[in-house]
């Protein structure tokens, strides 16, 4: 067996993770340019400069997004891209182009572009003449020697100060100068700090400097890498091992900017079932159904508030996908049945390999539809993975992806109301996953493995997400993958694989997501606690109260290193993690909220601070701090027994949430953080809108809405979103519903406005204004006309009144 992998080895000039390339890239390998212009033509919005040993395309998309494609000799690939959302549609640029002696200029209403005509290299500048992107060596590419093709390179030029963020779910520090970073997705149970290439490929990375934010997304699915000032330090460069050198180039000015635009460009997410958002446990594995049931109503009658269980690779027969382990689940239907009446959601696992087994039925018609992957002589691809040896669906092919969707229709029927997808990196025992040479057809533009690794996650997620969506029909999906490429985010959420029980892990979580969320994935979240180890009672509190405020939460162990439900630490412990799940549900119309604008504008919900910042040096260095949404800001406690901790609030007036007290920012500050509390923070002028405690979502009809409002300094706008919380309704507009506030300060008069937008008429009929910031009771309070101070309370500094949530106008002096 060793003899052959040698001799495989051998043949492929590579060992199996493919390091052989570092060397190459070593190698001194002889570089290649574009050369001076030949002529140059326009294509719609495209132009094409004609070099004489390669052809440089820019279309310009809109007036901040540029598309680069280089063609050797002239040719270019398909321009075909797994990535982009078929549905963006820019409007039609505006835009001049003028042929100067030396170069020619493509100017937007927003940049400059030069192309230099003695080697085609480009430069993106400001209007006003601030450079923001310049070739280095620019585009050249080397021949790729053992597999044909070339390693398509691009060199631009490195500022001083220059800072980098995204890049999907790398691990690290949250700024990545300095590093090298590598795409090639794959499963790293117990990664750390320096672990790289980790589960996803999100070719999208910012950077910034003089104040101008930009993003560039590399198109290219091959294994890529990026190196911000590693190699040398004034170089930032990227590079593919093969296709076609293809770039966006996106135009801040702000990195918030850039960040949504790439989400315009890659896509935004559907909104997700609202209990999606809810807290969710797993473990690998519960069962059988007996202990299921127990969790559920300890859940229930420890007052812990829960939607979602999640069932690991166990509840399958032998770990055959699409089938119930029918001694540990004899009545699937109706234990899921059961749980949703107590308000459970279920979510089961599903992974890509299908155990080779003639009397199983997937296995059968994976075989007759010819959807398994073929290695390049035509046999099938063979792998082991949970079920032992397995074959793998090309999710790169449309009528596999249709098979794949059929598959859902008898777990849909049992109730699963989600889908895990696990192992996609793809994930296999033997050498960790597939062999470069297995062929995936690309929906008709073929290609190895080496084209089809980074995707794969991403396709499957896909199939996945479609095939409950064929069956649940009024009803939403849910989706987790474990590992993506750009644009997954149409289609799925993702948690960060396995990480650890220890702290460090804590604040590595929370960079993962605040970068994800940078890279168009925002429903992202980590295994709270850790999915290896066991967490003390600290850790875990301290974990549990940051996820609060990431979008997806859930708790996930591996079951093998002790129990982790909430109830399992010490009650003092126990009493934090309640209150501040039950926190998570009363902030839900916020969250809810934050989720619709993101999938509206394709704003990220976490936000780092550097990304709000912009231009305060203070925040480009901070990683723990993070905004969820326009008004929350939060700050995690990732040291154990800390009474306080220092952090920086960006500038602006923030009220501290648990004391009320108005704060200037753009300063440090040192934060009490007892266990109970973690330095949380609302935006002058905000209005949060809280529902009551549940034990899940829409556990009840409530019959007031509490909006907490807080004194602005000037005006400040939020919104509230709601719709049913599942379904489809909601693309109508009797099915939703935007309430936008305006709050004010004119003349000494604190004035509150309401409009609204499309007609859902939610059940309660009454908000509960909470007014925060009042140094006494006001003298007057008017509600649109009518003066309702007497029904007021002033306590402890804020005043609480109730009122029609049909409001328009309401004024305290
Ligand atoms: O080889 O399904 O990251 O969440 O519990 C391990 C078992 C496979 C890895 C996932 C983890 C999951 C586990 N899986």
């Amino acid at each position: 067996m060793d003899n052959l992998k040698e001799e495989i080895k051998k043949e492929e000039n590579e060992d199996f993770s493919g390091n052989y390339i570092e060397k190459f890239q070593d190698n001194n390998a002889e570089e290649f340019f574009s050369g001076n212009l030949l002529s140059w033509e326009k294509q719609q919005d495209s132009f094409l400069f004609h070099g004489e040993r390669a052809t440089l395309q820019i279309t310009v998309v809109s007036a901040d997004i540029l598309k680069f494609r280089h063609g050797n000799d002239g040719n270019f690939d398909d321009d075909f891209s797994y990535a982009i959302d078929p549905s963006f549609k820019p409007e039609k640029p505006r835009y001049k182009f003028e042929d100067l002696k030396n170069t020619f200029v493509i100017k937007t209403e927003l940049l400059k572009c030069y192309i230099t005509k003695s080697n085609l290299s480009t430069r993106i500048s400001t209007l006003d003449g601030t450079p923001v992107l310049e070739d280095e060596k620019g585009y050249h590419w080397q021949d790729h020697k053992y597999y044909g093709g070339t390693i398509n390179i691009c060199t631009k030029v490195l500022h001083e100060g220059e800072k980098f963020y995204g890049l999907g779910d790398k691990t690290g520090r949250l700024n990545l100068i300095g590093t090298k970073r590598e795409l090639w997705g794959t499963d790293c149970y117990g990664y750390g700090n320096d672990t790289d290439p980790v589960y996803k490929n999100i070719p999208f990375y910012m950077g910034q400097h003089s104040h101008i934010g930009y993003g560039i997304f590399m198109d290219n699915t091959f294994r890529s890498f990026f190196d911000f000032g590693k190699e040398r330090s004034s170089v930032c460069s990227f590079w593919n091992q093969g296709g076609e050198m293809r770039y966006y180039y996106i135009h801040g000015p702000k990195l918030i900017d850039v960040a949504r635009k790439y989400a315009l460009l890659t896509g935004r997410p559907q909104l997700p079932p609202k209990w999606a958002l809810g807290y969710h446990q797993s473990k690998w594995s519960y069962y059988p159904e007996s202990v299921v049931r127990k969790l559920g109503e300890e859940f229930r009658s420890r007052k812990i508030p829960c939607d979602v269980i999640h069932l690991d690779i166990d509840y399958m027969d032998g770990f055959r996908c699409f089938t119930w382990d029918k001694d540990k689940f004899p009545n699937p239907a109706r234990m899921i049945e059961d749980l949703k009446e107590q308000g459970f959601r279920t979510v089961v696992i599903i992974d890509p390999g299908i155990k080779i087994d003639k009397d199983y039925e997937v296995y059968q018609q994976g075989m007759k539809g010819d959807h398994f992957c073929q290695r390049m002589d035509g046999a099938l691809l063979k792998a082991s993975v949970w079920p032992g040896l397995c074959h793998f669906p090309d999710f790169t092919k449309k009528t596999t992806r249709e098979w794949w969707a059929t598959l859902f229709k008898g777990l849909v029927a049992d109730g699963v109301d989600g889908v895990w997808n696990d192992m996609n990196e793809p994930a296999t025992f033997e050498e960790g996953t597939f062999p470069n040479d297995v062929r995936h057809d690309f929906d008709g533009h073929s290609g190895s493995h080496r084209k089809g690794h980074n995707v794969y996650g991403s396709l499957m997620a896909q199939a996945t997400c479609e095939g409950q969506k064929k069956f649940m029909k009024d009803k939403r999906p849910f989706t987790i993958s474990r590992s993506a490429y750009a644009g997954v985010q149409r289609y799925a959420s993702v948690w960060t694989g396995d990480n650890m029980a220890t702290w460090e892990h804590l604040k590595l979580a929370n960079i993962q997501c605040q970068r994800l969320a940078a890279s168009g994935v925002s429903f992202a979240g980590s295994d709270v606690g850790g999915f290896i180890g066991s967490p003390d009672g600290e850790l875990y509190t301290r974990w549990i109260q940051m996820a609060v405020f990431h979008p997806f939460f859930r708790t996930h162990s591996s079951g093998d290193h002790g129990d982790k439900e909430p109830w399992k630490f010490d009650k003092k412990y126990v009493d934090i993690v309640r209150q501040f799940i039950e926190m998570r549900y009363e902030l839900l119309p916020y969250i809810y909220s934050v989720f619709h604008n993101h999938s509206l504008t394709g704003t990220p919900m976490v936000r780092s601070l550097h990304l709000e910042g912009h231009i305060d040096p203070e925040t480009f260095y901070r990683e723990e701090e993070f905004f969820l949404g326009d008004h929350i800001m939060i700050c995690p406690v990732s040291e154990p027994e800390l009474k306080s901790r220092r952090m920086y609030l960006t500038s602006g007036q923030w009220y501290n949430y648990w004391t009320d007290e108005l704060v200037q920012g753009g300063v440090e500050i040192t934060v009490d953080t007892p266990l109970n509390q973690i330095p949380i923070f609302i935006k002058q002028g905000a209005i949060i809108p809280k529902q009551p405690k549940m034990q899940f979502v829409d556990e009840f009809v409530f019959d007031q809405l509490a909006l907490d409002c807080y004194k602005p300094i000037a005006t400040t706008k939020s919104s509230v979103y709601e719709d049913s919380g599942d379904g489809y309704d909601y693309l109508r507009s009797e099915g939703y519903v935007i309430k936008s506030f305006k709050s004010t300060i004119q003349n000494d008069e604190w004035v509150i406005t309401q409009q609204l937008e499309g007609l859902y008429d939610s059940s309660y009929q009454l908000y509960q204004l909470r007014l925060h910031g009042l140094e006494s009771k006001p003298t007057k309070l008017e509600v649109d006309n009518i003066d309702l101070l007497d029904q007021s309370v002033f306590e402890n500094g804020v005043l609480i009144v109730e009122l029609p949530k049909s409001f328009k106008k309401v004024i305290i002096i």
